[in-house]
């Protein structure tokens, strides 16, 4: 793959990178995205599974739904687009990665200064008193656990529809990405907001704005540079330009 020279010049300048990225940087580890061909939603409907009314009216479905994830991301490993990313921490020294993931892949490839912006499989909390309970804290129940301190039912601290972003974690991923020289957005619809307005105040401060994804997306109008094709195949074609570029700075 032959890439564009100005993305090229960008890279040999930059000082701080981020990666935003989405469901698509872990479809080659297979779990599955959202949208899209083979997305899950495509056969379940997000407003059932991924909102806190849904919760209350059938929590041990909600429930099962999220222990079906978690099992299917247990079974999975970081590929090498996460690895890719995490590589990048030996050519920058500023390297953020903001995720819309739940997954723990990033983490599991190395990467060191990530963002949960949905939140994460492996945290859950007490509806009514809000006690935190990792996952395998948790005792194996049929159904939804109850708390230990007060009966409550306990969900994972995933972020649904019509619920909050962390506010730490988003105001420090607006920071990093309006700082930032390049943004990556790596395998995202940027259809789910508020987080979908990341990438866009990066461009907005100056960032160069390159996507990679299997296909064009609302966001490619945006992106300065769009590469079409898969992130772990794409991401390490970009890690051996790093290892050129470093062999001619040396
Ligand atoms: C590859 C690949 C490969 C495949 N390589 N690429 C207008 C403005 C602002 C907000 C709204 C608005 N209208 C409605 C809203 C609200 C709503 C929203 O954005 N809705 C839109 C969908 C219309 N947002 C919210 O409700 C948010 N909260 C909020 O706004 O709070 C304020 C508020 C408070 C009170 C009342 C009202 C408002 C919360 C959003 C929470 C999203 N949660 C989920 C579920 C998380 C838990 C879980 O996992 O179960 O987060 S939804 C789901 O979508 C998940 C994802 O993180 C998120 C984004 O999806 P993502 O990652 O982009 O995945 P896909 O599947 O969409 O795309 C995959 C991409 O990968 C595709 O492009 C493929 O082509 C590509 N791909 N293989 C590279 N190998
Ligand atoms: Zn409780």
């Amino acid at each position: 793959m032959e890439f564009k020279k100005e993305f090229l010049e960008r890279l040999n300048i930059a000082k701080k990178i981020v990666f935003f990225t989405g469901a698509g940087i872990s479809a080659e580890s297979g779990i599955p995205t959202f949208r899209g061909k083979d997305g899950i939603w495509n056969k379940l409907k997000p407003e059932e599974l991924a909102n806190f009314n849904a919760f209350l009216k059938n929590p041990d479905m909600v429930w099962e739904w999220y222990q079906h994830r978690k099992k299917i991301i247990h079974e999975s490993k970081p590929n090498a687009g996460h690895f890719a990313i995490a590589d990048f921490q030996d050519y920058f020294d500023d390297v953020v990665v903001i995720t819309q993931n739940i997954d723990n892949l990033h983490r599991r490839a190395g990467s060191k200064k990530i963002f949960e912006l949905h939140g994460n499989i492996e945290r859950n909390y007490c509806i009514d008193c809000g006690t935190f309970y990792n996952t395998p804290e948790l005792e194996i129940t049929e159904g939804v656990p109850k708390c230990k301190k007060c009966g409550g039912l306990i969900r994972p601290d995933v972020v649904w529809f019509g619920e909050m972003l962390p506010e730490d974690q988003y105001t420090q991923s607006e920071k990093a990405a309006q700082a930032c020289d390049i943004c990556f957005v790596v395998g995202t619809s940027a259809v789910v907001y508020p987080a979908a307005f990341i990438p866009l105040s990066a461009k907005q401060s100056g960032a160069y704005m390159v996507e990679i994804n299997i296909e064009h997306t609302e966001f490619s109008y945006y992106a300065n540079y769009s590469i079409l094709g898969e992130a772990g195949k794409v991401l390490p074609l970009i890690v051996d330009e790093l290892k050129k570029i470093r062999a001619i700075k040396q």
